[in-house]
């Protein structure tokens, strides 16, 4: 599979044979075929890998998604064992081989991103009629369903219609991916509304197990990496919401004191170390508040 230009290589992992590696992600194989998904400490910004690490991104994620999985122990999931080599203690996962769909599964709440981009042009994103009168930051009056087919490495995934999902995979599989996914998204909206985080959009990923045929959700879940995580107390539709996660970084990239600018071809540079603390001070704030468990 192709690299992308500034992530490091992957970690060599005793045993396991390396499959894909993501900005922040990466899969492995087992030699019994199970897979091993490892979150990685690395942060993206304006569609960069930052040259810094967030120190325990990586398990906090990986504790998010299994406690998201906890929540929802109704839907069929990929996760096998949280029991993984030393090097990756915390940050990876046993999980079950799947045959993924490929589309990218993605429901949102509220406009904004690509979704408001898609509005603005034609009143709808996805094939989905909206209101008149929705601005950046809006919440719709209902979750929608807006699929997304993966792009090549360093192109944008490419939003499609319920029409083309359906074309490729088949209606069947189609309408029950758009039902699992809003009916998650839905469930987990709440959940974090109530403890003061908007999860505003995010994306899943299903895969079908090849000896039982159950449909899965794959990959890591309702994370601010997969998700747009917003501070609901200063949620004010009609400008750019802040991220709940990655704000610090933003701020300090687009400020002069970095020296440099999202619409530059040269890679970022390193994070100070303050908001190396801050950005990772946000990310355990998003899992004490979301989990109500201490990290
Ligand atoms: C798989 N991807 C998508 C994040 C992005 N359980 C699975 N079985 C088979 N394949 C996959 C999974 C999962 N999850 C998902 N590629 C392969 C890209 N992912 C890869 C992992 O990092």
């Amino acid at each position: 599979m192709a690299e992308i230009a500034n992530v490091p290589p992957a970690a060599k992992l005793a045993g396991v044979e390396h499959l894909y590696s993501g900005k922040v992600r990466e899969l492995y194989r087992f030699p019994d075929g199970r897979l091993l998904f490892v979150a990685s400490d690395r942060i993206s910004a304006f569609d960069w890998v930052l040259p810094t690490t967030i120190p325990d991104k990586g398990r906090i994620l990986t504790a998010m998604t299994t406690w998201w999985f906890e929540q929802f122990a109704d839907i069929t999931n990929h996760w096998l064992s949280s029991d993984v080599p030393a090097e990756v203690a915390g940050r990876a996962m046993v999980t079950q081989p799947l045959e993924m769909f490929p589309v990218e599964c993605v429901a949102r709440g509220y406009l904004t991103g690509s979704g408001l981009a898609d509005y603005q042009a034609s009143g709808s994103v996805c094939g989905v009629a909206l209101p008149a009168g929705l601005t950046n930051g809006s919440r719709l009056p209902a979750p929608i369903f807006t699929p997304a087919t993966k792009a090549d490495v360093g192109e944008h995934d490419e939003n499609v219609d319920f029409e083309a999902v359906s074309g490729t995979i088949g209606e069947e599989d189609a309408n029950e991916l758009r039902r699992l996914t809003l009916q998650i998204y839905e469930r987990a909206e709440g959940i974090a509304r109530d403890r003061g985080i908007i999860v505003a959009d995010t994306k899943f990923e299903f895969g079908r197990n090849p000896s039982s045929k159950v449909i899965t959700l794959a990959d890591e879940v309702l994370t601010p990496d997969s998700s747009r995580f917003w501070p609901a107390d200063k949620w004010e539709p009609g400008r750019q919401q802040s991220s709940f996660d990655k704000q610090f970084v933003r701020d300090w990239l687009t400020s002069a004191e970095s020296g440099w600018s999202p619409k530059s071809d040269d890679p970022p540079p390193g994070l100070p170390d303050a908001v190396v603390e801050q950005t990772r001070a946000k990310y355990v704030e998003a899992y004490e508040r979301l989990t109500g468990r201490t990290f």
